[in-house]
């Protein structure tokens, strides 16, 4: 019975939702909303952790209460909280609180007075005309409510790609232990790392007889079957995450992890290809006429029109075929090709790792530097550092440094970028640093013209040195900055600055299109974790992914360098 993080942040939101529609303290649902993006964000199950016998690691807003109904959800999958508000409240009464219009006191209203605890029996309500009468309703309210009613469903939700993951995982460890199943692969766009997904779609070679499908529709989580069938089922996880599986005969395995890995557009100018030549291709393989020619493997499909294998992560139609054909495709960038991370914090500001922690847990990811980088002084709400506390702290990592062997401590900071293209700390302060990596945090709707000034000058600032998730958007949640890209990529040229590509989950900053953007104009990125904790380590996967499907090769990673080769690199700051 696998929890994972999304489930337990999921158990943290419904509680805020359900708090909230009985009006309870404002803080006291912030700190469960907080709560779900930590634990959905962290780079590490905690369910496993807590199953091996580990501590649950010290995490930011979660104090003793929380922690307890953590580790309660991890074991349970639910809390004894929930189920008592589960209780009060029917559970289907916070899909209300979606319905554009509603809020938590309105769907309150609307229970107390109404008894409507579903969307369906909102709609009918609102057909009789009853909602209109309902204090502060009022008959615009209730056309305005009916209307979103009709217009929905909303557009289907696509899942971040490390939430996908954690359900994968799991997935595909339980089907392997199948008896009969040969192999298991994840393909899809999960297999090409796109930064969400939309469900998983799974392959499986196994023996005759094997109860394979029947093991799958069983499975924990499922909470609906949507199909089952000798070869193929789709269900529906209790995250609302959907999961295709095939069964797949061995002969036909690489045709079928090749259809389903996808994109379609590929598939589309692949089977093109076998047209040419007088052959289709399908998920069964590849054919002329009855006879079939290739299939078993991915990489006999490829062959089939003259083709060398082509990374997952390519395959999105942008160009992948002709340089397959031209012998030209990139030697993509892998997670091993890192040998430093240049982002991260500590407990100094947001974080929750001293120095030494942070150091010792980027050492135990193979790493031999790390940079600390905390926030500035603008940034309250994560106690950013000002000149004074700055300055303390490079003491502390020269210090430190001396003690430490395998892993070289670099002083950064992560500087505030104003609105008007200033720097949040003075030159003094920045003078001692290795290196500046500059952000925006606030402000992030300026028309593209004003915003891109604002980042190139924020560049010509003679310290500065990556710009740090430049699109500042979050997945889901924020839009991403309008910006010029082509300007500030070229001025990140021109100026010896970098980019990065923030590998935590919500930010993928810069994302696929403009990373491949900066490759092509010749900027570096960086691909950094922006670690919080010392699990977070984890994330710099889906940098890499990212940096993958951007086509970046090793030397297109600022921080695949040794530090030797990085130094000067950072002449900006270094060595002045
Ligand atoms: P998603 O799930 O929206 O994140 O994206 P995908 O790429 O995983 O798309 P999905 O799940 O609809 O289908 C999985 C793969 O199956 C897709 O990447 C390519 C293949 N496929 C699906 N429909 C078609 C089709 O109509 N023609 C061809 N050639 N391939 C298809
Ligand atoms: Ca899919
Ligand atoms: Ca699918």
């Amino acid at each position: 019975m696998p929890v994972h993080n999304a489930d337990i942040a999921t158990v943290f939101e419904e509680i805020a939702d359900l708090l909230e529609i009985q009006g309870e303290n404002p803080f006291r649902i912030r700190a469960y909303r907080n709560a779900a993006r930590t634990v959905n964000e962290l780079g590490r199950d905690l369910a496993t952790l807590l199953a091996g016998g580990g501590e649950l690691p010290k995490l930011p807003g979660i104090g003793p209460d929380l922690a307890g109904k953590i580790k309660e959800i991890a074991a349970s999958g639910t809390c004894a909280l929930l189920e008592r508000l589960h209780r009060e409240l029917p559970p289907a009464i916070t899909e209300l609180l979606k319905v554009p219009g509603l809020g938590p006191k309105r769907v309150r209203l609307l229970h107390d007075s109404l008894e409507v605890d579903t969307v369906e029996e909102l709609r009918r309500a609102g057909g009789a005309g009853r909602i209109r009468e309902l204090p502060g309703f009022g008959e615009k309210m209730e056309a305005r409510i009916l209307e979103a009613l009709a217009a929905r469903p909303a557009a289907p939700q696509r899942f971040k790609l490390a939430v996908a993951a954690q359900y994968a995982a799991a997935l595909e460890a339980w089907l392997a232990r199948v008896p009969g199943v040969r192999k298991v692969t994840v393909a899809g766009s999960y297999r090409r790392m796109r930064e969400t997904v939309g469900d998983l779609d799974i392959l499986v070679a196994a023996a005759a007889g094997s109860p394979v499908m029947r093991r799958f529709t069983a499975y924990d989580e499922v909470k609906s079957v949507l199909a089952q069938g000798e070869t193929r089922s789709s269900v529906l996880l209790k995250s609302g995450l959907q999961v295709d599986l095939r069964l797949v005969p061995p002969e036909s395995y690489g045709a079928a992890l090749h259809y389903f890995t996808g994109s379609k557009a590929h598939n589309i100018a692949i089977r093109k290809l076998g047209q040419a030549r007088g052959l289709k291709i399908n998920e069964y393989g590849v054919f002329r006429r009855e006879e079939r020619l290739a299939g078993d493997t991915e990489e006999s499909v490829f062959a089939a029109v003259d083709l060398p294998w082509i990374p997952p992560e390519l395959r999105e139609d942008r160009g992948e075929i002709e340089a397959a054909r031209r012998g030209e495709l990139p030697r993509l960038v892998a997670l091993a090709d890192l040998r430093g991370d240049l982002h991260s914090h500590t407990k100094a500001t947001d974080g929750h790792g001293s120095i030494r922690e942070m150091a010792l847990a980027a050492k135990a990811a193979g790493l031999s530097y790390i940079a600390v980088t905390e926030h500035s002084r603008r940034l309250t709400v994560a106690r950013g550092l000002d000149p004074q506390r700055l300055a303390r702290q490079i003491d502390e990592i020269d210090r430190l440094n001396e003690s430490l062997s395998g892993i070289t401590v670099l002083k950064g900071i992560e500087v505030d970028i104003l609105e008007n293209g200033g720097l949040d700390l003075p030159d003094s302060a920045l003078k001692g640093l290795d290196l500046v990596v500059g952000a925006v945090h606030s402000a992030f709707t300026l028309p593209r013209r004003r915003q891109t000034d604002r980042i190139l000058r924020a560049m010509n600032s003679r310290y500065f040195t990556v710009l740090a998730h430049p699109s500042a958007r979050l997945l889901g949640s924020r839009e991403e900055m309008d910006l010029d890209w082509l300007r500030v990529v070229r001025a990140a040229k021109e100026r010896g600055c970098f980019l990065e590509v923030n590998a935590q989950p919500d930010r993928l900053d810069l994302d696929d299109v403009h990373a491949r953007m900066a490759r092509e104009e010749g900027v570096p990125v960086a691909v950094s974790s922006d670690a919080h904790s010392t699990y977070d380590f984890a994330h710099l996967q889906y940098g890499i992914g990212q940096a993958r499907r951007a086509w970046l090769e090793p030397k297109d990673v600022l921080n695949t360098r040794s530090l030797k080769e990085l130094k000067p690199l950072l002449a900006r700051t270094m060595g002045r």
